[in-house]
């Protein structure tokens, strides 16, 4: 039988619910396998498939989110095992493909492929224990999940350089002045505040989640004037779905919106 290297529960009681996903290797310190990343892609892949689900959580242990890469099972790789077997890109990746909505919640370590894997997610919710680094240096290698390109866009160029080049860890407080976090909230309160932000998240139009999520993204992969005019599509186009209408009836009749994700 297949070891579970991760667990997954579906949390929240209204029409849409929250897929909570938590990296299950404690004894490692949730240092992300193949086994391990193939098992969350699949679980990642069939929430995203399913109309019940709204929003993903992914979350580790209080001690660790994923303190990278597993170690022990690349140290012996040789280049041609890397290069053919499309090592990282061939189930990492699989985290970009996801339209919904996916939350970080980050204690404890979250270094190099951990701290990828976060920086993956559409945002973090960092406890007061969490710690960011990308050590790889450390290990006679570098950033190998999109850490050297996402780390700078998210906390601009120096603190990725100092960060990626000296390979120290910075705290959850360091890490929301930065930028990486989007708030830190008290350890024993992360769950339920990631939750939270799920539960909110899932009352929302399906589709404008969506869009929201794309946008968002497409302002990482192209300049202002073609970003701007891709919202504007996207904005245009909400105007078709039922969302929209009921979105601003709602309003006007000063009550709750009640989305049909159509
Ligand atoms: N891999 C494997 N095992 C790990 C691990 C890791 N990344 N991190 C921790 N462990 C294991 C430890 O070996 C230890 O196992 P036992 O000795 O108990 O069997 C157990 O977890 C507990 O760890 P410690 O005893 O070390 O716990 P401490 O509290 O003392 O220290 C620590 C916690 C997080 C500071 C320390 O464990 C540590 O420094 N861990 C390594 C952190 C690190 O260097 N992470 C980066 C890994 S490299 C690529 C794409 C991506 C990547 C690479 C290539 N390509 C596209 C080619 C990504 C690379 C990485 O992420």
């Amino acid at each position: 039988m297949t070891e579970a290297l991760i667990l997954t529960e579906l949390r929240g009681d209204g029409a849409r619910r929250t897929g909570l996903v938590t990296l299950n290797r404690p004894k490692q310190l949730n240092a992300l396998n193949d086994e391990l990343m193939d098992q969350l892609g699949a679980a990642l892949l069939a929430w995203d498939a399913d109309d019940s689900v709204g929003c993903i959580v992914v979350t580790g242990s209080e001690k660790a989110f994923a303190a990278g890469a597993d170690i022990a099972a690349m140290a012996s790789k040789s280049f041609i095992e890397a290069y053919q077997g499309d090592f990282i890109t061939r189930n990492w990746e699989t985290m970009r493909r996801i339209r919904k909505p996916v939350i970080a919640a980050v204690a404890g370590f979250a270094l190099g492929g951990g701290c990828e894997l976060a920086m993956m997610c559409d945002f973090i919710i960092a406890a007061d224990t969490a710690r960011f680094g990308q050590p790889e240096i450390k290990l006679g290698i570098i950033p190998g999940a999109g850490g050297t390109q996402r780390l700078p866009r998210a906390v601009g160029k120096s603190k990725a350089m100092d960060l990626v080049l000296t390979g120290r860890m910075m705290d959850a407080a360091e890490a929301e002045r930065a930028g990486l976090v989007s708030r830190v909230v008290p350890a024993d309160k992360l769950l339920a505040e990631a939750l939270a932000a799920g539960e909110l998240i899932c009352a929302m139009g399906g589709p404008s989640v969506m869009m929201a999520k794309e946008c968002v993204n497409r302002a990482f992969e192209s300049g202002l004037t073609d970003g701007v005019s891709y919202e504007r599509r996207m904005f245009h186009a909400l105007f078709a779905t039922a969302d929209q209408k009921e979105g601003m009836e709602a309003f006007l009749a000063k009550r709750k919106a009640v989305f049909k994700h159509a």
